[in-house]
């Protein structure tokens, strides 16, 4: 899979693609991930790549002319199944959105920020508009971090058990269960019998009940 990334502040998106997960991911060679500098595709002396926006009102947007030769650019060497744009207004990121994105082959993310993005691109190339939540970021960099992240980790061989990638929270719509590591018992504090019981449907039926008591407590509305 390749993640093609394209950003005014590509500084934002080092320390988060550059560790565990998804550098492991890199390293196995199930994952390429290209970070593009908005400003290598500036106007002008100036390097311009966002303008006051027409019809006045605060705030600048990113200009169609620098976003339009940099896709441009990428798309000599790479067909993009999708081209996302990351953005408040977009339809809210969830996990079977990941899970469909990470059977994808080569994707491009697109980051706003300040105002946006001049609306020409989002009609002419964009093919998906995924926000992260109802609260308002500076810019796209952490939501294409986090889309990133949780899309890589999807990828088979990147988790070395894959069900701990299936038995994750909102993998089933539920809520995973409680855990514990040593010690069984941490100044009075015990850890359930039933998982050192070693009676393993015992186990799964103690978990699944503990998932669907949890998610019934705190996302009904999963269920
Ligand atoms: Cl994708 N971008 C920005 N700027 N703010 C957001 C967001 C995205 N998702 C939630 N808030």
């Amino acid at each position: 899979m390749q993640i093609d990334i394209i950003s005014a502040v590509p500084e934002l998106l080092d320390s988060p693609l550059n560790h565990s997960i998804v550098n492991r991911a890199k390293d196995k060679n199930l994952v390429e991930i290209n970070i593009i500098n908005l400003h290598d595709y500036g106007l002008n002396k100036y390097k311009q790549i966002d303008d006051t926006q027409y019809g006045g009102g605060a705030g600048m947007v990113l200009m169609v002319e620098p976003l339009y030769n940099c896709i441009n650019d990428l798309q000599k060497n790479t067909v993009y199944d999708e081209i996302i744009y990351l953005t408040p207004d977009g339809n809210t990121y969830n996990q079977k959105m990941a899970n469909a994105l990470s059977l994808k082959g080569n994707l491009l993310l697109i980051c706003g920020h300040y105002k946006g993005i001049d609306e020409r691109i989002r009609e002419h190339f964009v093919t998906m508009e995924i926000s992260i939540g109802d609260y308002v970021l500076s810019g796209g960099e952490l939501a294409a971090a986090i889309l990133t992240d949780s899309i890589v980790r999807l990828i088979p061989g990147v988790l070395n058990d894959i069900e701990s990638a299936l038995s994750d929270s909102f993998q089933d719509d539920l809520l995973s269960p409680p855990v514990y590591t040593r010690p069984a018992d941490f100044k009075g504090w015990k850890v359930p019998d039933v998982l050192l019981s070693g009676h393993d449907k015992n186990i799964d039926d103690w978990r699944l009940e503990q998932s669907l008591k949890r998610t019934k407590e705190r996302r009904p509305d999963l269920l």
